[in-house]
């Protein structure tokens, strides 16, 4: 008996399929949207997108819907979104974010970008790290964290939805990026003024280099700066900023699925330290920290060029 792709594709011959009720193979889709077919079987294996008919040989059949979908998502990742952040979104949704103009403006670049990203795509770790502590040497602190490490962090993290990097070879920029950011920040004179600030992240906050990139900064800079690792329960930072005598306490809160139990810790976080510390909190733009502490003492960044600035002038 033929496969019900066969027997499209016969049909596809003699008759005019009316539009919406063509199928078309991964092939084609990958030549009408300009994705690999490796990124839509990734995406179809982690995020169930799009939910796909198979022939009678097991190979996939995509609706017209489907492969506009699928173009829309492409473009919206092309601008930088995350596929995360995409995935649960309708196509008329999709449309809607894309006409209300809710891209991102392209990252600014440095020269090291494109080599990182290639030597980490080649597993070469010894190159990776290499060229990385070549830029630290060389660029300012502000500008190591916001033009290189930052956007290349973020680049892997798109590649690797994309299925085009791993999680070891996430793993191991990462690796290499926290310990090179650790020795060169240790090498900084400790600074003599007294003020004092406590880096953190909160609790069960993994992503570590949001914050390695803030204390190295600081540093450079007329603070004390003190490194308590990731990952502290709310009790042991106002702790740690009471005997350390600490001027503020500084949290990186990276972009996360449950952002409102972030800022409800953010929250209890600045109750606790009421008469000891002040705090300061970076995140991304769109995360909802900024809104909910707008109006208070808590002081909120997005970027580590606002960050320098606000350090100096303290
Ligand atoms: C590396 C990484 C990890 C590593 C972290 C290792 C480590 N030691 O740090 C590991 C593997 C542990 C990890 C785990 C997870 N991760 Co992760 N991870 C990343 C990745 C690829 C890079 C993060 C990074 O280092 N960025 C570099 C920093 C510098 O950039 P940034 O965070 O954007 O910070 C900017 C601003 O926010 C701000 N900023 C941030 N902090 C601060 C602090 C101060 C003081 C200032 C001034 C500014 C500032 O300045 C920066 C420049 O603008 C991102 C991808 C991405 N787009 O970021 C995903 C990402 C953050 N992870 C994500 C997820 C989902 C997870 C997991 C839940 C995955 C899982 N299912 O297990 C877990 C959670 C673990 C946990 N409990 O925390 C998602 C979050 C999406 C979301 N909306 O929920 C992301 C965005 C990936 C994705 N698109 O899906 N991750």
């Amino acid at each position: 008996m033929p496969s019900l792709e066969q027997l499209l594709n016969c049909a596809k011959l003699f008759i005019v399929i009316p539009r919406g009720l063509a199928m078309y193979s991964i092939s084609a889709v990958c030549r009408l949207t300009g994705l690999n077919s490796s990124t839509i079987r990734t995406w179809e294996r982690r995020y169930g997108i799009p939910e796909v008919a198979r022939a009678g040989n097991g190979r996939r059949l995509y609706t017209e819907d489907q492969v506009q979908y699928l173009k829309a998502v492409a473009d919206l990742v092309a601008q930088g979104h995350a596929i995360s952040d995409i995935a649960g979104l309708t196509l008329p949704q999709i449309q809607d974010a894309m006409a209300k103009g809710e891209a991102r403006e392209a990252e600014p670049r440095s020269p090291y970008h494109e080599r990182l990203i290639e030597l980490l795509r080649r597993n070469d770790v010894i190159g990776f790290r290499r060229l990385l502590s070549d830029a630290i040497a060389f660029l300012a602190p502000c500008e190591v964290v916001g033009t290189v490490i930052g956007p290349v962090m973020r680049e892997i993290g798109v590649r690797w939805e994309r299925g085009e990097l791993s999680i070891f070879q996430e793993h191991m920029a990462t690796a290499v990026t926290r310990q090179l950011l650790l020795t060169a920040a240790g090498s900084w004179r400790g600074a003599q003024s007294g003020r004092r600030l406590v880096f953190t992240t909160l609790e069960g906050d993994q992503h570590e280099i949001g914050i390695l990139c803030a204390w190295y900064i600081t540093s450079a800079s007329n603070f004390d700066a003190v490194y308590l690792g990731p990952s502290l329960p709310n009790a042991e930072i106002a702790q740690a900023a009471k005997l350390f005598k600490a001027d503020a306490v500084v949290i990186s809160v990276a972009s996360s699925e449950r952002p409102q139990q972030q800022v409800k810790a953010i929250e209890r976080l600045h109750k606790m330290l009421k008469g000891t510390a002040a705090l300061w909190v970076g995140g991304p733009m769109h995360h909802p920290l900024h809104q909910a502490v707008a109006g208070t003492d808590v002081v909120a960044f997005d970027r580590f060029d606002g960050f320098q600035r606000y350090l100096f002038r303290a």
